[in-house]
């Protein structure tokens, strides 16, 4: 499909960044579809409708190798329709189908300034016991996977997050900036409702659940404390705005965030989530989960301080024991424990460790109760 849209918008070629005018009648820059949100998000609607494929094409102004260039602007009717039929408008906002896939880029709601209220996240109805490692279909609804642009032009899924109102996925600062940016390109795209990432449709015995959404990433925003040349990965977390809302779902909910005075004892249960690389060395295709134990802080300490890596108070450690923990492709995903009322919150962002599953090596993840003031202010100003 991707590459079908390619050739249809190879009939320019142009591969500098200059002005050029929208479809809107605004003057903008030409540049790759894949740094323009609002036209990256009506592209990687599936079905691709005839109307988002027509501005698609009215909004391209070149070609840089394989990557279309796009006169980058909002989404919108363009003054001359040649397209007969249809006098209802099918642009951002006024689309009201709210079962299709033709996916609106929607207005700011102040609504998304803040975390999903506490009425509304970690609802969690499906009733597994822990200790199995397969996630039933519904279960940690609000995980997400970040896809990168890789340097071939393909999309790879490379860290987790989590959902945490309709707009925002919380994840680690080193998932949006730093390394990641050269190792393995730029945070593109967010990924909802995703289960078995082999299959296109995923079923249980019973039930199966609606395609993942696929949704641009709009803007990342790493906390400005982070640098990859810390050691210890200090202020490891980040938000990603989505270049709209996520509809929500039995498969599609938010989690909540930890409230900045629960307390967590040494001992207590904890759990992590995600697509990430297992014994066998390769990444899960299947959503999994592991229970584990939240490690002494001191010892912790002690543990990392000959590595050259000081823990500092907004640190977690998890886990320590062999083959228990979480590894490369859960970074930026979910430490979370349950409530006794039932209610999921996310207690940690997964960071970083010494390796994976060694014995005694628990793994460290940002404390997300640290971050509830920057986490909400964040919020606040990007809303935009
Ligand atoms: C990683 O490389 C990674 N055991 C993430 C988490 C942990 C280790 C490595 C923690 O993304």
């Amino acid at each position: 499909m991707k590459y079908g849209l390619f050739f249809v918008l190879s009939s320019l070629l142009w591969n500098q960044i200059y002005t050029c005018t929208t479809p809107l009648g605004q003057r903008s820059q030409c540049i790759s579809l894949y740094d323009c949100p609002p036209l990256l998000a009506a592209f990687e609607q599936r079905p691709l409708s005839s109307a988002y494929l027509r501005f698609l094409k009215l909004s391209q102004c070149g070609f840089d190798g394989i990557t279309p260039q796009v006169c980058c602007g909002p989404l919108g009717q363009p003054p001359e329709t040649s397209t007969p039929q249809s006098s209802r408008p099918v642009w951002p906002a006024t689309n009201t189908e709210s079962n299709s896939n033709s996916g609106e880029i929607d207005p700011v709601n102040s609504e998304d300034s803040a975390p999903a209220p506490r009425d509304q996240c970690g609802i969690d109805y499906s009733d597994r016991i822990f200790g199995g490692q397969i996630t039933d279909l519904d279960e940690f609804p609000w995980m997400a996977l970040l896809g990168y642009r890789t340097r071939s032009g393909n999309v790879s899924y490379q860290c987790g997050g989590v959902l945490i109102n309709s707009r925002y996925v919380l994840t680690a600062a080193h998932c949006v900036t730093g390394q990641i940016e050269q190792q393995v390109g730029s945070l593109v795209t967010v990924r909802l409702g995703e289960y078995d990432t082999q299959q296109d449709v995923d079923c249980d015995r019973s039930t199966c659940a609606p395609r993942p959404q696929d949704i641009a990433a709009a803007g990342g925003y790493p906390h400005p404390g982070y640098s990859d040349k810390n050691i210890n990965r200090q202020d490891d977390i980040a938000l990603v705005r989505l270049a709209r809302r996520v509809r929500l779902s039995d498969y599609v909910k938010p989690i909540c965030l930890t409230t900045t005075d629960a307390e967590l004892d040494v001992g207590d249960s904890a759990f992590v989530a995600g697509w990430g690389r297992t014994l066998s060395g390769k990444k899960s295709p299947v959503k999994l989960k592991l229970g584990l134990p939240i490690f002494d802080k001191n010892d912790c300490l002690n543990k990392y301080r000959p590595l050259g890596a000081e823990l500092s108070e907004k640190q977690l450690c998890a886990g320590g024991a062999y083959a228990q923990d979480s590894c490369k492709g859960d970074s930026g995903g979910p430490l979370m424990r349950k409530l006794s009322n039932g209610i999921w919150e996310t207690i940690g962002v997964v960071s970083f460790g010494n390796g994976c599953g060694r014995d005694g090596w628990p793994g460290v993840y940002t404390s997300v109760a640290s971050y509830d003031d920057w986490i909400r202010s964040t919020m606040r100003s990007t809303n935009k």
